[in-house]
């Protein structure tokens, strides 16, 4: 296996508008986050990835861009993003921009062009179909809700958005559209940036004729997934890029791929074939959600921690030697780990830091979305008029609307999955609005739990969950184990316990982790042999006398052996 900087790194997650907001007006901003390098620096993360910060309508905050080459108002000045990147770099710090090139805002001037007339220049850039008996042109449901088209009636055609009506989808078969995209990439990378997140990139190549998605539901409009995920034009349109704009750049890329399996990640990544570095799986994302539910987020269900194993475990014997993983167990468009994956109530300091464990003890490379180093929790705002989010809001009046389910129901349903979970403020402080900005009231209300939720908190704690986060990247930069090392998983049937080893050139560990609430009895298989273990990172003191190889785990106890 090949040895980069991109696998050795560990990547923090930025969502600008949440993050720091430096003058008051309630929107987190470029300033803001400059303020804070420091921060991350004491950390110890590699490298940032900034969610967009392009100029936009913010119609689905930044990720409807209406200019690829200049900065969101709200956010600064392209000065100002120059100033961020140089801070960065000077602190040994790489920066990883966010690539929204699946779709354009309808007010990207493409767009503007577009849909002036049938025969404008800029027509081909999108996706246009005339009506089908009088309806769409296909019976796709927006990933957003309602249907995938929107009617333009100057032209009496429909444009295809996979998410809101002012998401356009860009049309890849249109080579010039390719062009601008490669040359929009060059030229940040020019700017000296070190790598691309690419938004939902497996999603630009669409199924020839777009035609209509099996019926699963009695809704209007059906999931078309099918017909534009890992799309039969995918990997040419991928390797162009790498051709023409990724091979000459020693950087960082991540697909944000939903609806991948190892196959199609292992295409997409192969050490020698595959265009990008890495992608974003989704698999664990959906153990929580009924899948008969018209969107993940409409539904929840208590999750197995049998099927993390056998999901994170095929991922990581799959992509093995070949490909390369991305470990996330959030991000902006995700609940809080904790609260999904752990306890946010009596162990949430042990559970917050046997999650980073888990992360960070796994192959691949480990993402930190901003606030999961103090243990930030879900939210439950009391009213949908607290919620920002527009895939909430659609979802909501969905669910009461269409599907009949009481706005209690509906909002108990949302405080578990939200998107806003996420992006409620960074919590730097026990000060009004968590110390994230002056202003009277922020975009969105801060989680009320800051006054003992937040980084000076965490700071002043050596034995917060920051400095075992902390730890555990000072642990990963020693020990190219953690980072290379073959993953096993072992005891697979424990109904409490995941645990796993890693091997390198003659060097193990052993990761367990007792994913429960309650005391966990661990007996290690005998065919697991050693003669002594020293323990490399845990979340409890050591119980002296305890037997070797049989012993009782604590609530959320998470522990790590060198084995020698
Ligand atoms: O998200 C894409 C995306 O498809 C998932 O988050 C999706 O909502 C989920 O898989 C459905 O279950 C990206 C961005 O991360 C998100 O913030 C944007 O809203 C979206 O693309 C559109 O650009
Ligand atoms: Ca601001």
């Amino acid at each position: 296996m090949q040895k980069t900087w991109w696998k050795e790194s560990v990547v923090y997650q930025i969502y600008p508008r949440s993050f720091k907001d430096s003058n008051g007006d309630g929107i987190g901003d470029l300033r803001g986050i400059l303020e804070k390098l420091d921060y991350l620096q004491t950390l110890g993360i590699n490298v940032i990835w900034l969610c967009p910060v392009y100029k936009s309508p913010n119609d689905d905050n930044g990720y409807d861009i209406s200019n690829y080459r200049d900065i969101m108002t709200e956010f600064g000045t392209l000065a100002g993003w120059e100033e961020l990147l140089a801070g960065m770099h000077q602190r040994g710090i790489r920066l990883v921009m966010d690539l929204v090139v699946n779709h354009t805002s309808d007010e990207h001037p493409w767009f503007v062009e577009a849909r002036k007339s049938k025969d404008n220049p800029y027509r081909d850039y999108y996706i246009w179909r005339p009506a089908k008996d009088g309806k769409e042109p296909n019976n796709w449901a927006s990933i957003f809700g309602g249907s995938a088209w929107q009617l333009d009636e100057a032209s009496g055609e429909y444009y295809l958005h996979l998410f809101t009506r002012k998401q356009v989808d860009l049309n890849w078969e249109n080579p010039k559209v390719r062009a601008e995209v490669f040359e929009l990439m060059r030229w940040w990378l020019d700017k000296g940036i070190d790598g691309f997140r690419m938004d939902v990139i497996n999603m630009i190549s669409k199924t020839p004729g777009l035609p209509d998605a099996p019926v699963v539901s009695a809704s209007r409009y059906q999931p078309g997934g099918l017909h534009y995920m890992n799309g039969p034009r995918v990997l040419e349109f991928l390797d162009q890029m790498k051709r023409e704009v990724l091979s000459k750049y020693d950087i960082l890329t991540v697909g944000e791929t939903p609806g991948v399996n190892t196959a199609h990640a292992i295409a997409l990544t192969d050490e020698n074939s595959g265009a990008l570095s890495m992608v974003f799986q989704f698999e664990h994302m959906d153990l929580d959600s009924d899948p008969a539910a018209f969107s993940s987020r409409a539904s929840k269900r208590p999750w197995q921690l049998s099927e993390l194993k056998e999901i994170m475990s095929r991922w990581q014997v799959g992509l093995g030697e070949r490909g390369w993983n991305s470990i996330y167990l959030t991000n902006h468009d995700q609940p809080r780990a904790v609260s999904r994956f752990g306890d946010d109530g009596q162990y949430r300091v042990q559970s917050a830091k046997l999650l980073a464990t888990f992360t960070h003890f796994q192959q691949g490379t480990p993402y930190i979305y901003e606030g999961e180093e103090i243990g930030m929790t879900n939210v439950a705002f009391p009213s949908i008029t607290d919620y920002r989010d527009v895939e909430t809001l659609n979802i909501f009046k969905e669910l009461v609307e269409d599907h009949g389910l009481t706005p209690e129901t509906a909002l108990n349903i949302l405080h578990a999955k939200s998107r806003d979970n996420a992006r409620t403020p960074m919590q730097w402080d026990a000060s009004p609005q968590a110390g994230f900005s002056s202003a009277a009231e922020p975009w969105i209300k801060v989680n009320p739990n800051y006054a003992h939720i937040n980084v000076s908190a965490a700071l002043a704690d050596p034995d917060s969950i920051f400095y075992y986060y902390q730890k555990l990247i000072q642990l990963r930069k020693a020990n190219p184990v953690m980072v290379y090392g073959r993953y096993e998983l072992i005891m697979a049937e424990h109904p409490e316990i995941y645990a796993f080893t890693r091997a390198l050139e003659g060097e193990r560990l052993l990761v367990l982790l007792n994913f429960s609430g309650s005391t966990a009895l661990c007996e290690l298989p005998a065919g697991l042999a050693f003669s002594s273990a020293e323990v490399l990172i845990g979340n409890y003191p050591a119980q002296p006398g305890e037997d070797a190889r049989s012993f009782v785990m604590r609530p959320w106890e998470a522990r790590v052996y060198r084995l020698g």
